[in-house]
């Protein structure tokens, strides 16, 4: 009786078999439609009775035999390519975790979120407007008439919608805040955003960010600018800063300064930083100018305010100790991953 030697195939076939697939042929091979084992069974009609019975006993059990001679070849197979599975993706535990590379806040952001908490701690509202302006909320509004050489092409971005600029500082967004406030008092207001200027040099970006405030009300003065100005030196460069107000001019102020802190290096000695003259330069500021007053639909016989308006790269300079304002706008991760680490402060 053949089967026995049949087995011996099947078996050696199996051992031969390194895939499912080709244990999966080899069930075809025998067991299929068209398997040696079905058309033996298939034949058994055509014996005569007596043979027709032990050829059929053996060939059941041989293909009982050969469905578990298959069984246990594919669960050899499945157990081989686990055990392989597992040596491949084997992870040793001992290894450091991966960190993952956290953000960082940019330098210009957290300078930005830094002055604007002063002023909205003291009860100030921030305002917005368009970075594209009108000529009139840009200049003319702001004491900056036709022919004032802020204007010149040199100066300023100018767009391809006839009386239309990219806004060269926030005070336009002041005005606007004024006009809404329809000479209600007091006006408290702070406006940060970007603003455009044709300048680039290692201490002028074309883009860069600039926060404004102004006050306006009854009998404001000059102590109350200053007394102000103080509180955000202090805020930003350190408790024993001081404030030093120089003569200059704005059109939309009148009288103006130039306002110094005390270096935030060297506070007052003498340092590289501030070329040995223990001052820096931060902003600038003044009494509202009477026509501005106006042009926002305030009184200046009625009421009078201060504004002062700071350049927030020139802030973030100082506090970390950079020299090149463009490095705030080249994406180098190796600059900016240094600072906002999430402790405060420096
Ligand atoms: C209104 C009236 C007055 C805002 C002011 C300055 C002086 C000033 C610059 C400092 C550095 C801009 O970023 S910077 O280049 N700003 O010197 N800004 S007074 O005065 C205003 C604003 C709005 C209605």
């Amino acid at each position: 009786m053949e089967t026995a030697s049949w087995l011996e195939e099947i078996q050696a076939a199996l051992q031969a078999a390194s895939s499912w697939g080709e244990v999966e042929a080899i069930r075809v091979a025998w067991l299929g439609r068209r398997g040696r084992i079905t058309e033996a069974l298939r034949g058994l009609g055509r014996l005569p009775a007596e043979e027709r019975r032990s050829r059929g006993q053996a060939l059941n059990a041989l293909r009982q035999a050969a469905e578990a001679a298959i069984s246990s070849r594919l669960e050899a197979l499945k157990a081989e390519a686990e055990l392989a599975a597992l040596a491949r993706e084997r992870l040793d535990m001992s290894w450091p975790g991966v960190v993952p590379r956290v953000g960082r806040l940019h330098p210009v952001t957290r300078v930005r979120q830094l002055v604007e908490d002063v002023f909205l701690r003291m009860g100030f509202s921030m305002v917005g407007g368009p970075e594209v302006e009108s000529l009139w909320y840009n200049f003319e509004a702001l004491n900056m008439p036709e022919n004032h050489p802020a204007r010149d092409m040199q100066d300023s971005f100018f767009v391809n919608v006839p009386g239309m600029v990219l806004r060269t500082q926030t005070s336009p967004m002041q005005i606007r805040a004024m006009e809404a406030a329809q000479g209600r008092l007091p006006v408290r207001i702070i406006a940060t955003g970007r603003v455009y200027r044709r300048d680039d040099d290692a201490t002028h970006v074309p883009m860069f960010t600039q926060m404004e405030a102004l006050v306006i009300d009854r009998e404001i003065g000059m102590a109350d600018l200053k007394g102000t100005l103080l509180l955000l030196g202090r805020a930003l460069f350190g408790p024993e800063t001081q404030i030093r107000l120089r003569p200059s001019y704005f059109p939309f102020t009148e009288p103006s300064a130039e306002v110094d802190v005390t270096c935030a290096n060297c506070h007052g000695s003498g340092c590289r930083v501030c070329k040995e003259t223990g001052w820096l330069e931060i902003l600038g500021a003044g009494m509202v100018h009477p026509t501005v007053l106006r042009n926002g639909g305030y009184d200046p016989d009625q009421v009078s305010g201060f504004a002062f308006g700071l350049g927030l790269e020139r802030v973030a300079m100082i506090r970390y100790r950079f020299d090149d304002l463009r490095l705030l706008y080249q994406n180098d991760w190796r600059f900016l991953q240094q600072f906002g680490r999430g402790e405060d402060g420096w």
